[in-house]
C-alpha cells in the first residue's frame, strides 16, 4: 500500500515535471508555422507560369475567398492562392503574358480590390462586407 502510494507520488511528480516542460517545448512550435508561412510563398514564385499580384487593400479571409472565386472565373487561371498576411495573390496561368496579367488584375478590381495598376470598381467595393473595407486612417 505504502509502496503503491510512493509509486503514485513519483508518477505524479514525473507528470508534473513534464507538464512544466511542455509550455517551453510548445512555444517555439507555435511561432514556427507563422515564420515558415511568411517566408514560404504559397506557390513557387520561380515557376514562370506563376504570377504574383499585390493586392494591398485586402483585409481578411473573406477578401481572399472573394478574390479567389473571381480569379478562378478567368479562363487562363489554372490555380489561385491568396496570402492575406502578405496581401499577395498567386495565380498559376497557362500563358504568363501581360495581357493575362491585366485580365486577372481587372477581375480582382471588379471584385472590389485595387491592385498596383488597376483601380477597384467602386460599386463592387461598396458592396463588400464592412470587415473587407479599408479601415479609415
Ligand atoms: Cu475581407
Amino acid at each position: 500500500m505504502i509502496g503503491a502510494m510512493l509509486a503514485c507520488a513519483v508518477a505524479v511528480g514525473a507528470c508534473g515535471g513534464s507538464k512544466a516542460d511542455a509550455p517551453k517545448a510548445d512555444a517555439p512550435k507555435a511561432d514556427a508555422p507563422k515564420e515558415s508561412h511568411v517566408s514560404a510563398p504559397l506557390m513557387d514564385v520561380n515557376d514562370p507560369h506563376v504570377m504574383t499580384i499585390a493586392v494591398p487593400t485586402m483585409q481578411c479571409e473573406t477578401c481572399a475567398a472573394a478574390i479567389t472565386k473571381g480569379v478562378k472565373g478567368v479562363s487562363e487561371a489554372q490555380d489561385v492562392k491568396v496570402d492575406v498576411d502578405t496581401k499577395t495573390v498567386f495565380v498559376k496561368v497557362a500563358n504568363n503574358t501581360p495581357d493575362t496579367r491585366r485580365q486577372i488584375e481587372q477581375t480582382i478590381a471588379g471584385v472590389g480590390y485595387s491592385t498596383k495598376s488597376v483601380q477597384r470598381d467602386p460599386a463592387a467595393y461598396a458592396k463588400l462586407p464592412e470587415c473587407c473595407k479599408e479601415k479609415k486612417q
